[in-house]
């Protein structure tokens, strides 16, 4: 039987705490999905857009060696639908998300798995900042 993952997140300036979750995530299944969050959705979050447009962002997430498929993420409230839509069997978040998710249990397995220490986005801009 081949287990279907799926995950979702922004992947805005890819970093290595985004490798490790799409390779352990892919580690528990044997097809992994990702949903891309858009530029719409995180504008609609954080009143900012992401530095990587969506298409860059979705071209990178698609091109990582772990990733089998990846889709637009246009709306949080959709995530039912888009694991049904998509056949997931395991839905897989940072434990950044941990118990958000829950209520997904009824549609599929849900595991948060620990995020990667001290690094984020955020903290690589800061980083690149002191660069210039
Ligand atoms: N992550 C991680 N370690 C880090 C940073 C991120 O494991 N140091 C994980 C997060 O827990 C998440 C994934 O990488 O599972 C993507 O992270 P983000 O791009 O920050 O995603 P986010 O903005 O949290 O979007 O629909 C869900 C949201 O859109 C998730």
């Amino acid at each position: 039987m081949t287990i279907r993952v799926i995950t979702f997140g922004t992947f805005d300036v890819f970093h290595i705490g985004h490798l490790n979750i799409l390779r352990r995530a892919r580690g528990l299944g044997d097809h992994l999905i990702v949903g891309v969050s858009s530029d719409a959705l995180n504008f609609s979050k954080k009143a900012r857009y992401p530095v990587y447009p969506e298409n860059e962002r979705m071209e990178i997430v698609g091109g990582i060696r772990y990733v089998d498929e990846v889709f637009l993420e246009e709306s949080l409230e959709l995530k039912a639908e888009y694991i049904r839509h998509y056949n997931a069997d395991r839905l897989v978040m940072g434990n950044d998300w941990a118990g958000r998710f829950d209520d997904l249990k009824s549609v599929c397995e849900v595991i948060y798995l620990p995020r990667t220490e001290g690094v984020s986005t955020t903290n690589v801009m800061a980083r690149i900042k002191k660069y210039e």
